[in-house]
């Protein structure tokens, strides 16, 4: 017995400064200093800066760990470490793109940067928040470690024991390792490149010793819009997560100034609450209306932009604030192909977006992992609707508890950072994973944590398609606990010519709405040719076209589409020495930014279902 209150008590003390912290939401709306820039590195295939030379791991003082600072004072100094120019890497950024080294790399990279904090106020709390680092990061600030975290898309923070901080010449080091593992999500294979490095924004936060750590703010989903725009009521509910001590009786105040709202919340009132407000517009695609929001605490403001809208199904149908939509989408993959890399900042989303928008479409599939958080933000204010997914993509390994609990947590990860963005209808657990019932065991699972987390949107996943000559059907066990079924479709594509499309039927067992999460096929961009020959454009929009016609004979739960995928992305997987050289060539797009002719092709078809619509 007392070995387990020891046990126990160990837990929970945990290790000061180790234990990740909750997320920190909405860091751009905060007090912040950046630490983006340049960044100096060491490669490290061996590990040897964090093993000895029995592979054991180092210990916190030993000088030769890559996060001490190496020390050459006396010239007889034996260092075997430096962080130096010319090796600086660029961060927010991919590694592989920044210098030919690291094309291929997939392993140990160590980043090092040092900075000043000339106000640096020891009643203040500091914490390092990271966007994203792909995949394991360990964190480490002026030789001591500060936290560690695993999975390549979603943000994280530590708090920085304040005895650590000085006001000058603060030595950070992160040791950021992308290999693969079979027991990791994503595991060992993707059809996408394994991007390594500090690929999101690095942030130091400054914080009051009590503050609102994350808040959520929403039309409250239980309401009747029809009704509630009758009687000019709309009902707002919302929270509060605050990290406060028992003695502190500071009451946090929000503020909607458009809404003429403003109340004072108190301790006991800030965990769930609801108001009913006045002359409220929806957010939609058509009126992508953002609201100024002021959340203020203990001397701290957060601004924020949050849309309100509902969206739920009813039968076959997606309703948007109680009217049927359809989904005119388009797959994503975060990359910018006319430079090889990952997206990494706002110019990256508005290019992305600027095609979503040229293409007509009104809803983005951002496959297959959470993008940058610019995207999300973009996707609001420009009125696109998101689907947002976590990387359990192929064959994870569904069998494993622990599996399970990362998935879980990068789950947490995405909805904790953007619950408040009106654009996000669709959380998406998975993709093409394989029928079984222990993966649906798994699949299930993730889908309860993802309602428990967040009751308020549509909880789908991207399932296959049985193909057979007189029949395709959607028979996946998943389908019936999805809000809607969602199958990727590659008919004419995978299997047989596109005119196979011609006489092929669907069946699909649930009475739900249908989306294609994808379908499509690859050509190379500026090669031209019959439309029977593999990778040319005319291929691709032979493709399209009997796609299209296929579409139109759907059943009638048909609620939208997402075709794979806007531009041509870089994938180890794609070995055609002619035509792929390394790139998936399924883009509407190529890697040189050109429209390809199916593009057109698809845009007409959003025309053509935006007009039939009014
Ligand atoms: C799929 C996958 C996607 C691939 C695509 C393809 O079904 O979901 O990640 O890239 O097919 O091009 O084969």
């Amino acid at each position: 017995m007392k070995n387990i209150v020891i046990i126990i008590l160990l837990l929970v003390i945990n290790y000061p400064g180790q234990a990740q912290e909750g997320l920190i939401t909405n860091i751009n709306g905060r007090e912040s200093k950046s630490l983006n820039g340049s960044w100096n590195y060491i490669i490290d295939p061996y590990e040897t800066g964090f093993y000895d030379y029995r592979y054991k791991e180092r210990n916190e003082n030993d000088g030769e760990a890559y996060w001490s600072r190496p020390q050459e004072e006396k010239k007889e100094d034996r260092i075997e470490h430096g962080y130096e120019e010319p090796y600086t890497l660029q961060v927010p950024g991919d590694w592989n793109s920044q210098a030919d080294v690291f094309k291929y790399y997939e392993g140990t990279v160590w980043y090092q940067r040092s900075f000043d904090l000339d106000d640096l106020d020891k009643n203040e709390r500091y914490f390092l928040y990271f966007g994203a680092v792909n995949y394991e990061a360990h964190v480490y600030l002026n030789e001591k470690k500060i936290g560690s975290h695993k999975g390549g898309f979603t943000p994280f923070n530590f708090e920085v024991p304040k005895e650590l901080l000085q006001k000058e010449d603060n030595f950070l080091v992160v040791k950021v390792d992308n290999k693969r593992h079979p027991e990791e999500i994503p595991t060992v294979n993707t059809d996408w490149w394994n991007f390594g490095g500090i690929t999101r924004d690095v942030a130091l936060i400054k914080l009051p010793n009590n503050f609102v750590e994350d808040y959520t703010l929403r039309l409250s989903p239980d309401q009747d819009i029809e009704r509630s725009e009758r009687k000019n009521k709309f009902t707002i509910s919302g929270s509060f997560k605050v990290n406060e001590s028992a003695d502190s009786n500071a009451k946090v105040n929000l503020e909607i100034p458009e809404l003429k709202f403003k109340k004072e919340f108190t301790k006991d009132a800030i965990s769930e609450f609801e108001f009913n407000v006045k002359n409220l517009e929806l957010w939609s695609p058509e009126n992508p209306k953002l609201y100024d929001v002021k959340i203020s605490y203990n001397n701290h403001t957060i601004s924020d932009k949050i849309g309100f809208r509902k969206i739920e199904t009813s039968g076959k149908d997606i309703l948007l604030n109680g009217e049927k939509i359809f989904l005119r989408g388009i797959s994503i993959h975060e990359e910018i192909p006319q430079d090889v890399r990952r997206a990494k900042n706002k110019e990256d989303a508005k290019q992305l977006f600027g095609y979503v928008k040229d293409l007509n479409a009104n809803m983005v599939r951002l496959a297959h992992y959470p993008h940058n958080e610019n995207m999300t933000r973009l996707a609001d204010s420009l009125g696109i609707m998101v689907w947002s997914e976590i990387p359990v993509y192929w064959t994870i390994d569904f069998e494993s508890e622990k599996v399970l609990e990362k998935a879980k947590t990068q789950l947490q990860e995405m909805i904790t950072r953007d619950k408040n963005r009106a654009s996000v209808i669709i959380w998406s657990v998975g993709n093409e994973t394989p029928v079984s019932e222990t993966r649906t065991n798994f699949m299930k699972s993730l889908i309860e944590r993802t309602r428990k987390l967040d009751n308020t949107r549509l909880v789908s996943a991207a399932l296959e398609v049985g193909y057979n000559r007189e029949k395709n059907y959607v028979d996946d066990p998943l389908g019936e606990f999805t809000d809607i079924v969602s199958v990727n479709e590659y008919l004419g594509w995978y299997g047989d010519l596109p005119h196979a499309k011609e006489n092929s039927n669907w069946e699909v067992a649930y009475d739900k709405p249908l989306f294609i999460s994808e379908t499509g096929a690859g050509a190379k961009g500026g090669f031209y040719g019959e439309k029977n020959e593999r990778w040319t454009e005319e291929f691709q929009q032979w493709y399209y076209e009997e796609t299209i016609k296929m579409m139109k004979r759907m059943p009638d739960n048909y609620s939208g589409i997402s075709p794979w995928i806007l531009t041509d992305f870089r994938s180890p997987r794609r070995n055609h020495p002619k035509y792929q050289e390394g790139w998936n060539r399924k883009g509407l797009i190529d890697d040189k930014g050109n429209k390809k002719k199916a593009f057109n092709i698809l845009q007409k078809y959003y025309e053509e279902i935006e007009k039939n619509k009014s």
